[in-house]
């Protein structure tokens, strides 16, 4: 097994956060001065999700959590977020001395791609919706491409029988976006990624190209399993695809992954590396915050020596 669970797992729970929700799941992860950032989505109990902030040295125990929510729906300014915001995905930028936030705007009309930018998770700025309905699973690349900056997202096709994949879009602003592209497309018939796929945390930049973690879901009769999957970006041309996995690497095992408010969910949105090891924190069962690490190199090379699509 690739990624291992940690033994203090779930790492955070509902009756961590120091005000009364529902759950608390999905977080993005970032350094932050040396130390271990996770926004985290929580759900209150109206069933709307707002973003909560924890920090540690080890990224693993020790978090200290905000009393009070980091990033709360504004929907008088901003309508787009009537419904909450969801699945926080951070990318620093170090060419803006930013961190740029990619998350779903639950709009009246359905789920779409807002960004925010922050430089100390106290204060955030809108740059707003930048991808219509329905749209998800948004995460920046941490640098441009012949000058424009990229964007990973999840555009559902109205089209019967096309399931949802993962495009790209390219900005020269980060506020206007274009040249759209099907970049890893989910697969078909009975395999694990054939229901709907989206980018699980922002592309990590290693020699090898642009590592990918994407969520793939199978849709069964007892409903839908999450899993996950690796591919390789090429590195100056991120919408070509170098090595994809062909089997799923992770899928929900645990009790706080096959049950939860939704059952046989494992949801990452961050992933920090630190000495050579990955940190991938996920949500279990849309309830709770868990650890799983790696070996970057071992990760590499099951995706490298795997059979490429
Ligand atoms: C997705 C998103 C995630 C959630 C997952 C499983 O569509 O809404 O926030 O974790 O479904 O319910």
């Amino acid at each position: 097994m690739l990624f291992k669970r940690h033994e203090q797992n779930p790492i955070i729970k509902p009756s961590d956060i120091p005000y009364p929700v529902n759950s608390v799941f999905n977080a993005g992860a970032t350094f932050f001065k040396e130390k271990v950032l996770l926004l985290m989505r929580v759900e209150d109990k109206r069933g709307l999700s707002h973003f909560g902030l924890a920090i540690s040295d080890n990224g693993v125990d020790g978090w200290e959590v905000k009393e009070t929510p980091v990033l709360l729906p504004d929907p008088v300014k901003y309508p787009e977020e009537e419904w909450g915001i969801e699945d926080p995905r951070i990318t620093f930028i170090p060419e803006l001395e930013l961190w740029v936030i990619a998350y779903t705007a639950y709009s009246r009309r359905g789920p779409l791609v807002s960004l925010a930018t922050t430089s100390d998770f106290r204060e955030f700025s809108r740059i707003r919706c930048v991808l219509p309905p329905e749209n998800k699973n948004a995460a920046l690349f941490p640098e441009r491409f012949q000058g424009r900056f990229a964007m990973l997202h999840r555009p559902v096709p109205a089209m019967t029988g096309a399931s949802a994949s993962i495009w790209i879009s390219f900005s020269p602003d980060l506020k206007h976006w274009g040249d759209h592209q099907l970049v890893i497309p989910a697969r078909e018939g009975g395999w694990w990624d054939a229901g709907r796929i989206g980018c699980a945390t922002p592309p990590l930049k290693t020699h090898e190209g642009w590592l990918i973690l994407y969520h793939g879901v199978k849709n069964t009769a007892s409903g839908p399993i999450y899993r996950l999957g690796l591919a390789l970006l090429d590195l100056s041309n991120p919408t070509r695809v170098v090595k994809r996995s062909e089997e799923w690497i992770f899928g929900p095992e645990e009790s706080y992954e096959i049950s939860g408010d939704v059952d046989k969910v494992v949801f990452p949105c961050g992933w920090v590396v630190q000495g050579g090891d990955i940190k991938l924190y996920y949500g279990g069962g849309d309830k709770c915050l868990a650890l799983a690490q790696a070996s970057l190199p071992d990760v590499l090379s099951y995706l490298t020596e795997s059979r490429k699509c």
